[in-house]
């Protein structure tokens, strides 16, 4: 199963016929600039290409009100003066008289490539389109945006396909608040989204942008916002925000198809966002979405205003849905503290609705932001020093975790299983190595002794391959493994494991029992041990 690379080349089509600044960035070079990346590097040739159809007003009104989509179909027919001065009813809009139709191809894009990726023609999917869509509303063009080709498209997969639980994951460096509108009081539809916000200095200008917007009635929860105070967040922010926040949240909501209002506005050298994350950060960003609904990931383009950055992350991103490895994030993956609070406030906030925020119930509720709307920086912070202190340290250690990750070389052998006699019958898949060396080091034989369950030879077969696949864990030699040991032997052979792995130089040891164990008493804890 593959990818759909969904696209129509009339979008182009639409374009601003007067002068305005704010407006002239979303252009139909956009499209041409992601669209020749893609060729330029062999994953057009990839995809499945579909051609994009336009959406039935019907479709349209499955989230516009007739009198709007009545409205769009008049502009049709309009001169440039009439058009300007439509435009001028909206916040940051323009109306060309290809406009309708673009849209409609937009929402037509978004549409097919839901279709495609529900009826198992492909597993995932990006629809390139413009005009964008997050920021329409009901009976309202805003941003840029005409019709909201997402939300129509979540609306369609409930109806059309029977979903019950859609996640929308808007990652453009704008709130999608026709978004949020369309679907805050729906608890079937899980919102995200992040935005730069710099408390409420930054465009759209909304109180309803912040952490504490959340849904209302049915829907409580259902909305979550993520806003950045600050410019120049950058690679591990944009991971900690998907890790802290996303992803718990949508592993406990269980989408049944995730969309993605993919702008790229939020990627290093746009002029709107002024963010620092990489283009590769959108190829892990598409990675982690692919946990979720059985990899059912529908993206449409929305902002990106840098061609050469839209680009490039575009086709990070279209690596990722078909599947080819993320490549290394650069820099310092250490996130900043205005970050912290961010992702600290959206959690706070969320708490309530949400058990898989519920167990650090002790994490402190944050007033929405350290900086007053005023400029003047409140003088007493909800959370002190030590405590972000040791946020940016919990993270650090994160973050280089994520480093090894990416970088670490595979070792030779994936995966090794040690087995004892009446096993080695089994079966191994090809590259799978069994582990034969049993024989017992002095040493542990003199840990091994105390315990009467090591007493019997099977035992302590077992245990000599448990500590030689061990030793090769801890020099790299090989990744993985699984052992088997004798029943009344697990808890002696853990213990002897455990003093075995700190002794050989772990410097962390997360040891983690599926059902009943207990904790091997004795253990002197230096720091280095987690018992769960
Ligand atoms: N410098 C999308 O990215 N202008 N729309 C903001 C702040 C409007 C963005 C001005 C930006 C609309 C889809
Ligand atoms: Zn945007």
């Amino acid at each position: 199963m593959g990818t759909a690379l969904v696209y129509h080349e009339d979008m182009t089509a639409a374009r601003l016929l007067w002068e305005d600044p704010e407006c002239e960035i979303e252009c139909p070079q956009r499209l041409t600039a992601a669209l020749e990346g893609l060729q330029q590097r062999g994953l057009e040739q990839r995809c499945l290409r579909l051609v994009a159809r336009e959406a039935s007003e019907a479709e349209l009104g499955l989230v516009h009100s007739p009198e709007y989509v009545a409205l769009l179909r008049g502009t049709q027919a309009l001169g440039t003066q009439e058009l300007q001065a439509l435009s001028g009813q909206y916040d940051a809009v323009y109306f060309h008289p290809r406009t309708f139709h673009c849209a409609r191809l937009a929402v037509g894009a978004a549409l097919q490539l839901v279709d495609a990726v529900m009826t198992g023609a492909v597993r995932n999917g990006l629809a390139l389109v413009r005009p964008p869509g997050h920021h329409s509303q009901r009976a309202a063009a805003n941003g840029f945006c005409v019709f909201n080709s997402v939300a129509i498209a979540a609306r369609h997969a409930k109806q059309k396909h029977g979903l019950h639980r859609v996640l929308i994951v808007d990652w453009d460096v704008h709130h999608g608040q026709g978004t949020q509108y369309i679907f805050e009081d729906d608890p079937s539809v899980l919102y995200f989204s992040w935005h730069r916000y710099e408390h409420r200095r930054f465009w759209p200008y909304l109180r309803e942008s912040d952490a504490d917007a959340v849904g209302q009635g049915q829907g409580l929860g259902f909305t979550v916002n993520l806003p950045w105070n600050q410019v120049g967040m950058g690679n591990a922010d944009y991971m900690a925000a998907f890790l802290h926040v996303l992803l718990p949240l949508a592993f406990e909501f269980d989408p049944e198809l995730v969309l993605v209002s993919a702008g790229f506005d939020s990627a290093i050298g746009d002029p709107e966002g002024q963010m620092q994350a990489t283009p590769e950060c959108f190829a892990h960003l598409t990675q982690l979405l692919q946990v979720l609904a059985d990899g059912r990931v529908c993206a449409v383009l929305e902002g990106g205003y840098h061609l050469e950055s839209l680009s490039q992350s575009v086709c990070m991103m279209v690596q990722a849905l078909l599947g080819d490895p993320a490549p290394p994030l650069s820099g310092p993956m250490v996130p900043h503290g205005s970050a912290l609070e961010s992702i600290q406030s959206v959690r706070a906030a969320q708490a309530p609705y949400w058990m898989s925020l519920q167990q650090q119930g002790a994490a402190p509720v944050l007033s929405p932001s350290t900086c007053s709307p005023e400029g003047k920086p409140s003088p007493l912070l909800p959370w002190g020093p030590e405590f972000k202190a040791a946020a940016t340290q919990t993270m650090a250690a994160l973050s280089s975790l994520l480093d090894k990750l990416c970088l670490n070389p595979t070792p030779p052998v994936r995966t090794a299983v040690a087995l004892t006699a009446p096993d080695a019958a089994l079966v191994l898949p090809p590259g799978v190595l069994c582990q034969e060396r049993s024989a017992l080091p002095e040493e542990m034989q003199a840990w091994a002794r105390p315990h009467k369950a090591l007493a019997q030879d099977k035992a302590l077969t077992a245990l000599g391959k448990v500590l030689y696949l061990l030793d090769r864990l801890l020099d790299g030699q090989v990744s993985s493994g699984i052992a088997a040991t004798p029943a009344p032997a697990t808890a002696a052979t853990l213990d002897v494991a455990i003093r075995c792995g700190l002794s050989h130089g772990a410097q962390r040891l997360l040891c983690v029992a599926v059902g009943q164990l207990d904790r091997p008493p004795d253990l002197t804890d230096d720091g280095r041990l987690v018992v769960s």
